[in-house]
């Protein structure tokens, strides 16, 4: 398990605590259209941070294909609009979309993929929304992440 120490000094007869903090989450998706997780925060000291995504169902990618897609919440409605347009053969994402700041492969029941997210390309007090860019399941399949502050 991928993860950073932080410890923290106490006034007591230990003098020093430390704790794991969790620089990698696994996000799932059955055959429903819906992320495991609904909300996900990024620990300060994590220099990168990994997202992988289960996908638990059975059906192949051509019928309930899904992928996890981070961007800023202000511009996740234009990455989706530009990436439907973009079609299949790009996986429903803009090919080179600056915007994006973290994509898995499109994927289909009984795989998985995943993504660093480099933490220096989070802004604290920032909004970032993560979609399923597959057609019609972003209403659903969406979330939010931020820096932990
Ligand atoms: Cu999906």
């Amino acid at each position: 398990m991928k993860s950073q120490f932080v410890c923290a000094m106490l006034l007591s007869a230990s003098p020093f605590l430390c704790w794991a903090q969790s620089c990698e989450i696994t996000v799932e998706s059955g055959d429903t259209m819906r992320f495991s997780e609904r909300s996900i925060s990024v620990p300060k000291s994590c220099e990168t941070f990994k997202v992988t995504l289960k996908h638990t169902g059975h059906m192949p990618k051509t019928a309930m294909g899904h992928n996890w897609v981070l961007g800023k919440s202000s511009e996740i409605d234009a990455i989706i609009k530009e990436g439907q347009a973009a079609g299949r053969e790009n996986d429903f994402l803009k090919p080179d979309d600056e915007r994006i700041i973290a994509k898995t492969a499109l994927i289909g029941g009984g795989e998985s993929a995943d993504t660093t997210i480099t933490a220096s390309k989070l802004k604290a007090g920032e909004s970032y929304t993560f979609i399923c860019s597959y057609p019609g399941h972003w209403s659903m399949m969406r979330g939010t992440l931020k820096l932990e502050a």
